[in-house]
């Protein structure tokens, strides 16, 4: 009788045990795959379309078919569990591995034959190729022309020694820094850009960072051109544990802002992140809304920190004529490069900062909440460089 109480216990922990390894194997399961769900399909392949109406873009169809599933979520918002699983320089290392191909590679090949006239040429053709941009290219090589004849360098060690020189001489900026409220108020940044160029994932993959600073965040869904774009920007609100203002599809974008700003003035938030709409019908509607949204937002905040504006690295200078357009809009801060992982034309950082005066403020190196990273010109130009087994 003793004996058989004795082993209820034992066979009580037993079941016990299996129910919480079978749980916590769901659980991780439903975090893996909550990971991915939030992230709708890559459409950065598509082609770029544009008339005198219509900013380039890539493909029109961007949205249409976009479909968004909303995941189980954690109790614990997925920002605040994981930490990030490599270092910037080890991201930028890898993620940069398409530039690293067309540029790195090349280079050494190149002068590997003689650093002579016809290597020159070959640069400025690869320069050009990895969207440098023509300007940019012809300085950067007659100042390399220059200083190989006169520092002797004849290897393609030195060579690549000296781009490399260039081109972080060609990145250099005064603040990358994201800028912040100096009153008492919440920080605004609002970030622009066409459809699909990755505004609301960097919106999510940046409020993970600031989560994990320890500062609150508030986001606004002012993209209300489709349902969709709020319940994206809403996946990430809960993964990252912000708090979702948004309106149903087709309210007034400068409302959700307005109500942004009250919400997180409201709650004592530190940071508001407005998202907005990349497509409209024409360029004109769009950024009238967007000059709309600013002024709501300024009206009630003052001078906003940052406008930023989000360009896609694989559309290479059709990103230079977006930036241009936006440009005359709004008054923009700096620019979030996304799919540099993605692009073989890294070089479009340097283009963007010669030709339109913007500093590159942070880069999207991938799809997953930690793949946004401040932008580094010594570490992005040495993973430009640097070759990584695998
Ligand atoms: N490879 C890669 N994909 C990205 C990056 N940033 C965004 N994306 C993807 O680009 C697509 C469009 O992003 P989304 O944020 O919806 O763009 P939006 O229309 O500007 O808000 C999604 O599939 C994202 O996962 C990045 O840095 N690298
Ligand atoms: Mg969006």
């Amino acid at each position: 009788m003793l004996e058989a109480l004795d082993g209820i216990p034992i066979v009580v922990a037993v079941v016990g045990l299996l129910i919480v390894l079978v749980g916590a194997g769901l659980l991780t399961t439903t975090r893996r795959s909550s990971k991915r769900d939030g992230d709708p399909p890559d459409r950065s392949e598509s082609s770029t379309a544009g008339s005198t109406d219509t900013l380039p873009v890539p493909d029109e169809a961007v949205d249409d078919d976009l479909d968004v599933a909303i995941p189980e979520v954690p109790d614990t918002p997925e920002a605040l569990v994981e930490e990030p699983p490599l270092s910037l320089g080890e991201r930028f290392n890898r993620r940069l591995a398409r530039t690293r191909n067309v540029l790195g590679v090349s280079v050494a090949d190149l002068f590997g034959r003689g650093v002579n006239d016809a290597a020159w040429e070959g640069l400025e053709e690869i320069l050009i190729g990895a969207d440098v941009g023509v300007t940019a290219t012809t300085e950067i090589v007659e100042e390399l022309k220059r200083r190989s004849r006169e520092e002797g360098a004849t290897t393609p060690e030195a060579v690549t020694d000296l781009l490399k020189q260039e081109l972080r001489s060609a990145l250099q900026s005064d603040d990358r820094s994201l800028a912040r409220a100096t009153d008492d108020g919440p920080t605004v940044w609002l970030i622009t850009g066409v459809n699909g160029t990755g505004k609301t994932t960097s919106i999510g993959k940046l409020a993970a960072i600031e989560q994990r600073e320890q500062r609150t965040v508030v986001l606004a869904a002012a993209d209300t051109f489709r349902a969709a774009a709020a319940e994206q920007l809403g996946i990430w609100a809960t993964r990252t544990g912000a708090h979702l203002v948004r309106k149903d599809e087709g309210a007034d974008p400068g409302a959700v802002a307005f109500e942004g700003y009250a919400a997180a003035t409201e709650r004592a938030a530190d940071l508001l992140i407005v998202d907005t709409a990349g497509r409209l019908h024409n360029k004109s509607a769009l950024m009238d809304e967007l000059g709309k949204v600013k002024r709501v937002l300024e009206k009630q905040a003052g001078p906003l920190e940052e406008t930023l504006l989000v360009l896609d690295a694989t559309t290479g200078q059709n990103g230079i004529a977006q930036a241009s357009a936006f440009m005359q809009a709004v008054e923009l801060t700096g620019v979030v490069l996304t799919k540099l992982d993605g692009s073989s034309k890294g070089g479009i950082v340097v283009a963007i900062q010669r030709e339109l005066g913007l500093p590159v403020k942070l880069v999207g190196l991938g799809e997953e909440i930690d793949d946004l990273a401040p932008f580094d010109p010594e570490l992005f130009v040495e993973g430009l460089f640097t070759d990584i087994a695998g």
